[in-house]
């Protein structure tokens, strides 16, 4: 935390992150000081537990604007085309994910030059590598060649930020996230969504289909952790952090099928099968075991989640409100 009040603007407010992160900063800073900015969506417990505002992330002036009239310090930027809805449109990923990022960060310099606090968070992703990167402990500085539109958006958007944290000193921090796995709200789009599909299905029907191989294994994180990295890191002091293009953050990593018979311990009926689709081939281009030391030793990074943690805490958070919907 800096010597300053927080003045948090979160874009993407109602997605998976979001939803999320909005409610837990929300509960450190004081609801309104973080002004939660939705699109289409806008959820009941975003609109109703705080300020909001409409926004339009491709329309700069819409986040000046926002930025202006509620005097932000700090934007965490969440809006975001994921990997397997990018490539049924990868122009619109590009103009969502890139235009986006640059339109947060044009206004966040124009503070910085204006003498104001100005700090953005910004998610890479494990996306960002491609199929010749290392796929065991990835190393955090390593060949970034990914093949989806979503993998180059965030490769492209990491090398913007080092920039604009170079060149204007806006002071932007990021981290790789791996398959984000959450109870309040779903993923849209994305590869890694199946490990959250895996346990709404299981609960209300019983079975599921993955639309990956037995296995596939991927990093993956329980949202808590993700919520808490985030917080973490954006509290570190500045002269820890050793990296300004993004880091990489890892909790556990584990195969479709070990997934799979995780959820059947709790719902003993539950049975699944394999069906691998086009989402097949982007799993395959990611790591399977991402290094995080870096954020380990610079911030003191420590997951709380492993599988076991996380798929009984998933089913029990899931199954009040599912099993009989
Ligand atoms: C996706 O699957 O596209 C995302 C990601 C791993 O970045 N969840």
């Amino acid at each position: 935390m800096g010597g300053y009040e927080e003045r948090i603007l979160v874009t993407g407010a109602a997605g998976q992150i979001g939803s999320e992160l909005t409610l837990e900063l929300r509960r450190r800073y004081g609801a309104e000081n973080v002004i939660a900015g939705v699109h289409k969506k806008m959820p009941k417990e975003i609109i109703e537990s705080g300020p909001y505002e409409r926004i339009d992330t491709t329309d700069i002036s819409g986040i000046r604007a926002c930025v202006e009239k509620h005097n932000i310090t700090t934007i965490y930027h969440l809006v975001s085309i994921l990997s397997a809805a990018g490539e049924k449109n990868s122009n619109l990923a590009w103009h969502v994910n890139m235009t986006s990022l640059k339109n947060v960060l044009d206004v966040m310099r124009e503070r910085k030059e204006k003498g104001y606090t100005a700090k953005v968070f910004w998610p890479s992703s494990i996306a960002a590598f491609g199929p010749d990167a290392p796929k065991d402990n990835t190393p955090q500085d390593t060949v970034m060649h990914p093949t989806t539109i979503y993998g180059v958006t965030k490769v492209s958007g990491e090398l913007l930020c080092n920039y604009y944290w170079l060149k204007y000193g806006v002071d932007v921090r990021s981290v790789r996230y791996p398959g984000l796995i959450s109870s309040m709200t779903h993923p849209g789009g994305g590869t890694s969504d199946y490990a959250v599909e895996v346990f709404y299905e299981a609960i209300k029907n019983g079975h599921y289909t993955f639309f990956v191989r037995a296995d596939t294994v991927l990093p993956m994180m329980y949202m808590p952790d993700a919520i808490r990295a985030t917080i973490m890191l954006m509290d570190a002091d500045e002269d820890a952090l050793s990296t300004r293009l993004s880091y990489n953050l890892a909790a556990m990593s584990f195969s479709a099928g070990e997934l799979a018979e995780e959820v059947k311990k709790h719902i003993p009926g539950f049975s699944y099968d394999f069906r691998p689709d086009e989402r097949q081939g982007i799993a395959d281009s990611w790591p399977r075991i991402i290094d995080d030391s870096y954020a380990r030793k610079d911030w003191g990074w420590k997951e709380k989640f492993k599988l076991k943690e996380m798929v009984s805490d998933m089913i029990k958070k899931l199954e009040p409100s599912l099993k009989f919907s």
